[in-house]
């Protein structure tokens, strides 16, 4: 069966790690809006993330970079005096450098994290949704004073501390979608939305054009795991982002948003009193156990959405 997978962010992770012990192949369309420049090397979390869980290499307990990985570069810039607020591993770093001077050799995005899935030795095709520039920026309310911040600096820098007044993809209007994913969307079978944050993880891929008609338009099973238990995520900011953007942060909201996407949303059986409301919107329900706290866990949920 031709799968496709729309992914960011941790919960994303844990699903692919799920799948990878159902299904042998199976294409994966990382998010790019996490994507940032810091210190000179361009950081893509969410196709790290990506790469990293399916190498088996991923650090599962902080949810980024690689695992049992050290700190001495960071240590020492913290010595001469840099900012150290985003937490960049050694040989996490060696992803960043090589893939900054892929790019600086004028490679585009797609090739290189190709190159590097192949270099970690990951079977499936990762790919970004595009090679161009897509950053998603916060604007943010804090004491009364307004602050447009990419997502990194409101997320780590900040905590996700400031209120969120809106989300916007900076580039999403000119960026083109990798005509990859869209040829791996077009012969999809089935086609799975991550239980990932809406609003910048699975917004900013759906904000370039030709991916919401491509998943509109398509003949594959396409079916969502909610990212939402009860009336807040598994883990992350996006219940404080959708409520920001004037969304509720349960698995209605979240159907709602993807509403003409979908055959079907897997949500957690503790909110089967949503089931109806949800089909009312047009979506079919799946009631399954969407907390994925072991690799038993991600692989049931896996094989739950593969037969949704
Ligand atoms: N998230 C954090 O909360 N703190 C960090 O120090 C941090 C470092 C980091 C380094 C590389 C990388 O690829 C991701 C990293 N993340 C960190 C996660 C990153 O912020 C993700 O974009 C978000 O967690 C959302 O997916």
């Amino acid at each position: 069966m031709r799968i496709v997978v729309l992914a960011g962010g941790t919960g994303s992770a844990k699903l692919l790690r799920g799948l990878q012990g159902e299904v042998e192949e199976f294409t994966v369309i990382s998010n790019v809006g996490d994507n940032f420049w810091h210190k000179g090397l361009f950081i893509c979390p969410d196709i790290d993330i990506a790469l990293y869980t399916l190498a088996g290499v991923a650090d599962t307990v902080k949810g980024w970079g690689i695992e049992k990985d050290t700190f001495n570069v960071l240590a020492q810039l913290a010595a001469l005096g840099e900012e150290t607020w985003f937490g960049l591993g050694d040989k996490d770093l060696a992803t960043h450098i090589f893939r900054t001077v892929q790019l600086s050799r004028g490679r585009r995005l797609g090739a290189v994290t190709s190159d590097l899935a192949r270099r970690l030795g990951v079977r499936q095709d990762v790919m970004p949704c595009t090679d161009d520039s897509l950053e998603t920026h916060v604007v943010t309310i804090e004491e009364g004073v307004e602050e447009t911040l990419h997502l990194q600096e409101f997320w780590v820098r900040k905590r996700g501390q400031p209120e969120v007044k809106d989300v916007v993809y900076v580039g999403a209007e000119k960026a083109v979608a990798n005509p990859k994913a869209l040829a791996a969307l077009e012969a999809a079978e089935r086609i799975i939305l991550c239980p990932a944050n809406p609003v910048t993880s699975i917004l900013p891929i759906l904000a370039v054009r030709g991916f919401r008609d491509a998943i509109e338009n398509s003949k594959a099973r396409r079916v969502a795991v909610s990212p939402m238990i009860g009336f807040g995520p598994v883990s992350g900011p996006a219940g404080k982002m959708m409520k920001g953007l004037g969304h509720g942060s349960d698995s209605l909201s979240v159907a709602r948003l993807y509403k003409g996407l979908l055959d079907c949303m897997i949500i957690d059986s503790s909110d089967a009193i949503q089931k109806g409301a949800i089909e009312r919107e047009g979506t079919q329900v799946s009631l399954g156990s969407t907390l994925m706290s072991n690799r038993e866990k991600e692989r049931e949920l896996a094989s739950s959405v593969l037969s949704a």
